[in-house]
C-alpha cells in the first residue's frame, strides 16, 4: 500500500525540475550567507547549540481516525511549502493510515523501515513530520531511522528564526525555539554540527556541544525580562494611542491570507508583502481614513497556521496583546484557498487562545478576483464578510464602510474661534460634526461642536476652553 500512498511528481527530474533544482540552490546558499550573518550579528552572550542543516526531506503524516484524508493532504502540502520558506526541499510525502500516532515513535513499527529506504534511496538527510513530535517519539524516530528527524515546529520556528528582523521579535523567537531546544536537550546531543544552512541551522546563537541546561534557563528568564520590558513600552505607546482617542482595527488572519497587502492598499503603506508564509513578524500601525471624516489605527501582525507552535504563542504575546486592545478585530480570509474553512477554524482557535474569542470582528472576504464564485458565496452565507481584493481594490469601500460601522465613535465637544480665514473647518463641522453653538464675532466664528477626533484636532489650534468643563470638575484648561 505504501507505493499507492506516496505522492507521484515528487522526483526531481526533467529539465523544468533541474532549473527549480538550481534555484533552489542559489537560494539556499543565500540563506546560508544571511544566516551566518545573523548568528554573527546577534549571537546571544552564552552558547545555544545550531542544528544540522536540512537540504532534501521526506515528509510524513499519520492520517488518524480524528482527520479527513484531504485534511491530512492539506496539511502536507502545507508543510511542504512551510518547508520551501524555510529552504529546504520536500522530496517525497508518505501517509500512514493508523487510528492513531504511535506513542513511542510517531509512525508504526513496518513504516519506519519503509521511510529508512525510501530516505536513503532519494538521498534524503531528514524526515520532517507534520505534527509537533514529544522529545521521546523524536529521539526514539531518530535513532531508528539514523537520520535526522524534525517536525512542524521546528520548521515553524526556523522560518520565524530567518524572518525576525525587529529586537522584539527577535528575542521572541529565540524564546521560542529555546522553550523548544529545553526538554529535548537529550535527543539534539549527537545531531549538533557548526555547520549553517537548511531547516533548524538558525539556531539561537553559537554552537556549543555540551550545552548547559542551567545556562539556557538564564538565557530563557533573561529573555521573558526583556519581553516584559518591551510589552510595558509598546503599552505605553498604545496609551498615547488611546489618549489620541483613535480607535484600533487589528488585522488577524492566517498567513498568506493578504493581511499586508490589505494594510497596504487601505493605507498607502509599504510593508513587505511575501507569496510566501510569515512574511510578517513585526506589528505595523497605520492610519485608516474612513468615510465620513473618520479615522482608525490599522494594525497588521504575524499571521497564524493551523497548529501554530504553543511556544510560538507563548513567546508572541506581547504582539498578539495589541491585538487583544484593539476596537475590532478584521479577520482576512483568502476566499480563493481550498481549505479556507479550515484556515479560518484555525485562526478562531489562536484567538481563543490568546483570550479574543469575544472581540467584535469583522470578515474581509479576500482575493474575490481569485476566488470561485460559488465558493465565495458559500463563505458569505457562512461567515458573512466583506468579499474584497487588496490587489484590484474591488470592494474596498464596502470594508470601509463596514469598519466604520463597526468602530466606536469617539467624539468630542470643543469650542473654537475659528478665524474667518479658515472658514472651511467651519463648513466641515457642520458636515462631519454636529454644530452646537456658532456665533459670528469681528475674530470669527464662534463655535461649539461635537465633532470626532480628526476635525477637533484641526480645530485644537483654535480652541477655547473646555465648553463644559465647569459642568464636570471646573477644571477649565482648554485641552
Ligand atoms: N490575487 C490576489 N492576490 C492577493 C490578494 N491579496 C494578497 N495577495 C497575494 O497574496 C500573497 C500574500 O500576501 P501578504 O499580504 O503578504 O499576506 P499576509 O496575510 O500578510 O501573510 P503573512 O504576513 O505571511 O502572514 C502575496 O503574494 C499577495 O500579492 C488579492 O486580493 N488577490
Ligand atoms: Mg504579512
Amino acid at each position: 500500500m505504501s507505493d499507492a500512498e506516496r505522492q507521484p511528481g515528487r522526483r526531481s527530474g526533467g529539465a523544468v525540475e533541474q532549473d527549480r533544482e538550481q534555484e533552489l540552490s542559489l537560494r539556499r546558499a543565500e540563506q546560508r550567507r544571511r544566516a551566518a550573518q545573523r548568528v554573527g550579528d546577534h549571537a546571544p552572550q552564552e552558547g545555544v547549540p545550531i542544528f544540522r542543516p536540512v537540504e532534501r526531506a521526506v515528509l510524513v503524516a499519520v492520517h488518524s481516525d480524528q482527520e479527513s484524508r484531504a485534511e491530512v493532504d492539506a496539511g502536507l502540502a502545507e508543510l511542504a511549502a512551510l518547508c520551501d520558506t524555510a529552504g529546504s526541499e520536500a522530496a517525497d510525502q508518505v501517509v500512514q493510515r493508523r487510528p492513531h500516532p504511535d506513542p513511542a515513535t510517531y509512525v508504526g513499527r513496518g513504516k519506519i523501515v519503509e521511510l529508512r529506504e525510501l530516505a536513503h534511496e532519494l538521498e534524503a538527510d531528514a524526515v520532517i513530520v507534520d505534527a509537533e513530535l514529544s522529545p521521546a517519539q523524536q529521539r526514539n524516530l531518530e535513532e531508528r531511522l539514523e537520520l535526522k528527524v524534525l517536525d512542524r515546529t521546528i520548521v515553524i520556528l526556523d522560518i520565524f528564526a530567518q524572518h525576525a528582523s525587529s529586537k522584539e521579535g527577535k528575542a521572541q523567537v529565540e524564546l521560542a525555539q529555546l522553550s523548544y531546544l529545553l526538554p529535548r536537550l537529550r535527543g539534539w546531543g549527537d545531531a549538533l554540527s557548526r555547520q549553517a544552512g537548511g531547516i533548524g541551522t538558525r539556531g539561537p546563537g553559537e554552537s556549543q556541544l555540551e550545552v548547559d541546561r542551567r545556562k539556557l534557563s538564564r538565557r530563557i528568564d533573561r529573555l521573558r525580562a526583556e519581553l516584559r520590558e518591551a510589552g510595558a513600552t509598546r503599552r505605553r505607546k498604545t496609551k498615547e494611542r488611546e489618549r489620541a482617542e483613535v480607535p484600533t482595527v487589528a488585522l488577524v488572519g492566517y498567513t498568506n491570507a493578504g493581511k499586508s497587502t490589505l494594510l497596504n492598499r487601505l493605507t498607502g503603506a509599504s510593508v513587505e508583502v511575501g507569496d510566501r508564509l510569515f512574511a510578517t513578524l513585526d506589528t505595523t500601525a497605520r492610519r485608516l481614513e474612513l468615510p465620513r471624516s473618520r479615522e482608525a489605527i490599522l494594525t497588521d501582525t504575524v499571521g497564524f497556521v493551523d497548529k501554530l507552535p504553543t511556544q510560538l504563542v507563548e513567546s508572541f504575546k506581547s504582539t498578539l496583546e495589541e491585538t487583544l486592545r484593539a476596537d475590532l478585530l478584521l479577520h482576512v480570509v483568502d476566499a480563493s484557498h481550498p481549505q479556507a474553512d479550515e484556515q479560518m477554524a484555525a485562526v478562531e482557535r489562536v484567538l481563543d487562545e490568546i483570550g479574543a474569542e469575544d472581540m467584535p470582528r469583522l470578515v474581509a472576504l479576500n482575493k474575490a478576483d481569485l476566488a470561485d464564485p460559488d465558493a465565495l458565496t458559500g463563505l458569505q452565507r457562512e461567515a458573512g464578510g466583506v468579499p474584497v481584493s487588496a490587489i484590484t481594490g474591488a470592494g474596498l469601500d464596502a470594508l470601509r464602510a463596514e469598519i466604520a460601522e463597526s468602530i466606536p465613535v469617539r467624539r468630542k465637544v470643543i469650542e473654537a474661534l475659528v478665524p474667518y480665514d479658515h472658514a472651511d473647518l467651519v463648513a466641515r463641522a457642520h458636515e462631519e460634526g454636529e454644530v452646537l453653538e456658532e456665533e459670528h464675532r469681528a475674530e470669527g466664528t464662534r463655535l461649539v461642536a461635537d465633532v470626532g477626533p480628526q476635525l477637533s484636532a484641526a480645530l485644537a489650534a483654535y480652541a477655547e476652553a473646555d465648553p463644559w468643563a465647569g459642568d464636570r470638575d471646573g477644571s477649565a484648561s482648554g485641552t
